[in-house]
């Protein structure tokens, strides 16, 4: 049986910094510390249309105790939660960026990946490329829910205008001015 392992961990998200997470064994008072970059697409996004962006901490599926994120939007922005009580095993950490406005919530990303305790030591590397944003399409037609809020277009409802280009970036069903 492994003993309890007592810790503390502190996830940092970084829009911009590479991503890793140390987990250091050195005392009882445990802290793993991470840092990782913001999926591209939700860097750019501006909330405009009086909406909220949260992000989740799920540790080994366990949604029920899901771990809101405090986001700091100073900077370039970053986000913090800290995770208490993890036992020296491998652990699945799922973060999950989320959208909510006066219709509701909806998923905008989420990205999966696992941290090995049980050493006391691990590794965890989230890098924008790791999410998931393409499974998140609320009304079917084929543009991320992320993508449409960034394009100004709503995302639970397939507009049916067509697609329309924003500089290089095609952006299905978009409402043109
Ligand atoms: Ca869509
Ligand atoms: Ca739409």
């Amino acid at each position: 049986m492994n003993k309890v392992f007592r810790s503390v961990v502190k996830l940092i998200f970084s829009f911009i910094l590479l991503s890793s997470l140390y987990a250091c064994g050195s005392s009882n008072n445990e802290k793993n510390n991470a840092t990782t970059e913001m999926p591209s697409e939700l860097q750019k996004l501006t909330l405009t249309g009086g909406g909220t962006l949260a992000a989740f901490v799920t540790v080994d599926g366990d949604t029920a105790n899901r771990i809101e994120m405090t986001i700091d939007g100073t900077g370039t922005g970053s986000a913090s939660a800290s995770i208490s009580g993890l036992s020296l095993a491998v652990h699945t950490i799922v973060i999950s960026y989320e959208y909510t406005d006066g219709a509701g919530t909806i998923v905008l990303a989420t990205a999966s990946n696992t941290v090995d305790l049980t050493s006391g030591s691990g590794n965890l590397s989230f890098a924008a490329g790791d999410y998931d944003l393409a499974t998140y399409d609320d009304d079917s037609d084929g543009i991320s829910n992320a993508a449409e809020l960034a394009a100004g277009s709503d995302p639970r409802v397939d507009e049916g205008d067509g697609p329309c280009v924003f500089g290089t970036s095609t952006i299905g069903n978009c409402v043109l001015g």
